[in-house]
């Protein structure tokens, strides 16, 4: 989709830093909600026992950002030295050119030659309420076995293995014993039909895939291999040799297997060495390959490799989430997602944290789930979506105040832009009020976090991710790949290469160099797809995806900031807002809203919220339509999807609702949308 802006695209946003909102003079009307002026600088206790606390970092990986990568990677396992930092060829890049690493090894052995060995690297949470510790010494051994039971089943170095898996150990597991033996796995969510499994398995060449019978999601069993079989039927995923079944869900009996293709994991392990030496991997050598969706086409290839990305992935980990030896740190991504590679796998265990996983949904078997778990495991750093705090915000704060939420230090968010207000729910309801909340932004392209407060240095604003990364060189710029003024709004881009980056498409690199290079032709700088805006102190606004963006009336308008506006308002739980065609002003706003538990959706609430909106961005943000609903179309990795919302608020056909985490919430919308303008 061709991003609607206009040249010279800026968001006609102001803020100030007095209080006082003041409209920008050549956009009358409009005042920014990012006119946040609260402020949470961290507690001096936090700032004195924080990972990092001198704020002269930033300048000093500015002044050499080689050099300041070079000092985290020293602090990873290597088998032989690097000869340079970094290579960079616009645009590609390599890391640590020449050095040898296994990844595996440095998650697991270098931890278990200390006291290191009888921690708790895994805890695991079922849906059903069933538990499990590995200590990192259990993970080590569990790895080194599938490792050996993987080149049991032939696969070698540069191999691709697909995993779709539910939320369970096995999945680290997996994952871990690939990168030993130098295997490229590829992680299916395992809430993803059988054709989006069969589509990524064919465009990566696996040779093994790996499933479970079922995880459980709501109480009821997610039947995995009946969906991996539909993949693989008639022979329409020719790469494949065999599949290892993990039996999680039931009676292994009653799950059919076939014969020479199909191995249960428990059997392949009763046979399979107990030790399997880590390959020795070049820095530069292929990780894995994840399938990001992305709006348009199929979904794309996304390549990591290895010393770089861990690199990164360990740095950010312990200076973002601050992480200590005793921390119990828990990220509720799947690890379908980079956010479950880099924050659930690769950087905790890589710094030897104790880490959370939890299988199921957060209201099963009550709403109270998380909040649960939070208690029964003294979880100290939390990291969750914003889609999950809009669901908890909805569904009231009596289910957190059953809880012991006192564990908790430091609170993280990932996946869209927080909304302020949801910020603000998050700080007071989940953090007492005593917990830094680090937003940050990055992408499965990325690798790592980008742009995130170091939360014992940076104080935070609710909804701003804040301040890049200390040796990112992030921007916003202008069509023409302009640094845009201070204040000013514009394309979110990345100047300077990273170690975490995406090393290209899997097999389309001509894809990549278009996708991701070539909006600001020769100027070599990454487009991440996101608008975004810089305030006077520097601090980063992610406005959403460009795509996104509204032209009302000859004004960029953001629909992040229409958003929060409308969950600013008390009755709000989630709003999703787009521009449909109009007449005269080119696009209006139409805006579609889930109220809180308990309030009623009336003609006359809808007025408020048209109102409250015009009082706090201006009129030219006043929705011409709202429309209530109980849910919000969204990706399974629950971001809101507004072009399905323009198709039904233009009156167009649905165009892909693949990647739809429950399309009938689409199209119920779009049957009430219609009957409501008639
Ligand atoms: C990690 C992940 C990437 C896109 C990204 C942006 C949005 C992620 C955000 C955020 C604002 C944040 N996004 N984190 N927007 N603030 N803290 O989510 O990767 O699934 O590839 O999505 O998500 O639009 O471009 P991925």
């Amino acid at each position: 989709m061709t991003p609607r802006l206009r040249p010279g695209y800026t968001f006609r946003m102001t803020t100030t830093t007095s209080g006082t909102p003041t409209p920008p003079a050549e956009s009358p009307g409009i005042v920014s909600s990012l006119n946040e002026t609260r402020l949470f600088p961290p507690s001096a206790a936090f700032t004195t026992a924080a990972n990092v606390s001198d704020p002269g970092v930033y300048e000093r990986a500015a002044a050499d950002p080689q050099a300041f990568w070079a000092e985290w990677a020293g602090k990873l396992d290597w088998i032989s030295p690097w000869r340079t930092v970094c290579e960079w060829t616009p645009p590609h890049a390599k890391w640590f050119v020449g050095g040898k690493l296994n990844i595996s090894a440095n998650c697991l052995d270098r931890h278990i030659t200390s006291a290191r060995r009888n921690k708790a690297a895994i805890i695991f949470e079922g849906e059903p309420g069933d538990s499990r510790v590995l200590t990192y010494q259990d993970l080590w051994r569990e790895v080194n076995q599938f490792a050996g039971a993987l080149k049991g089943l032939g696969i070698r170095k540069g191999d691709r293995v697909t995993i779709y898996l539910p939320m369970i150990p096995e999945a680290a597991i997996a994952m871990l014993a690939c990168a030993r033996i130098g295997a490229i796995h590829t992680v299916v969510f395992g809430g993803f039909s059988g054709d989006s499994l069969r589509e990524r398995i064919n465009d990566s060449g696996s040779r093994l895939l790996i499933t479970a019978d079922g995880g459980w999601r709501r109480g009821n069993v997610v039947p995995l291999k009946q969906a991996a079989d539909e993949a693989l039927a008639n022979n329409s995923c020719p790469t494949i040799e065999n599949v290892v079944v993990v039996n999680r869900a039931g009676d292994p009996r009653h799950v059919p297997m076939t014969e020479d293709r199909d191995h249960w994991w428990h059997r392949l392990l009763e046979h399979a060495p107990r030790l399997t030496a880590p390959e020795v991997m070049d820095a530069e050598d292929p990780l894995y390959i994840l399938y990001t969706s992305g709006s348009t086409g199929k979904p794309k290839g996304i390549l990591h490799t290895s010393g770089g990305y861990l690199t990164q992935a360990l740095a950010t980990t312990q200076w973002t989430f601050d992480l200590k030896d005793e921390d119990v740190y828990w990220c509720t991504a799947d690890v379908g997602w980079v956010t479950g590679h880099s924050y659930v796998v690769y950087g905790p265990l890589a710094a030897g944290a104790t880490v959370l996983m939890y299988e199921g949904a957060p209201d099963w078997p009550q709403r109270d789930r998380f909040w649960q778990i939070i208690e029964k495991y003294g979880v100290s750093v939390f990291y969750t979506a914003p889609t999950a705090i809009r669901a908890f915000m909805k569904w009231g704060t009596e289910h957190l105040e059953k809880h012991d939420l006192s564990s908790l230090r430091l609170l993280g968010s990932v996946g869209e832009p927080i909304n302020p207000e949801a910020w603000m729910w998050y700080h007071r309801h989940v953090g007492g009020e005593n917990c830094p909340i680090v937003d940050t932004w990055w992408q499965t392209e990325t690798g790592s976090h980008m742009i995130t407060p170091l939360p014992g240095i940076v104080a935070t604003k609710p909804g701003s991710a804040t301040r890049p990364f200390p040796g990112i060189a992030a921007d916003v710029v202008d069509e023409a790949g302009e640094s845009v003024p201070p204040g000013g709004g514009g394309f979110l881009v990345l100047r300077k290469p990273w170690p975490g980056m995406l090393r290209t498409i899997w097999q389309d690199d001509d894809r990549y160099q278009k996708t991701y290079w070539s909006k600001f032709g020769d100027k070599n700088l990454y487009f991440a797809g996101d608008g975004a805006r810089r305030d006077e102190n520097g601090y980063f606004w992610l406005l959403g995806r460009v795509d996104d963006v509204m032209l009302v009336a000859g004004h960029n308008i953001s629909t992040m900031e229409v958003e929060s506006a409308l969950v600013d308002h008390p009755s709000v739980a989630e709003a999703a807002v787009i521009g449909r065609t109009h007449e005269i002003k080119g696009q209006a706003v139409a805006a579609f809203v889930t109220v809180k538990e308990g309030i009623r959706q009336t003609s006359e609430l809808a007025g408020e919220l048209k109102d409250h909106v015009a009082k706090k961005l201006g009129v030219i943000c006043r929705p011409d339509d709202i429309l209530f609903s109980a849910e919000l179309p969204k990706t399974r990795s629950g971001k809101i999807m507004r072009r399905l919302l323009r198709d039904i608020a233009e009156g167009r056909a649905l165009g892909d609702t693949t990647t739809l985490a429950d399309p009938s919430v689409v199209a119920g919308l779009k049957e009430k949308y219609e009957s409501s303008e008639g």
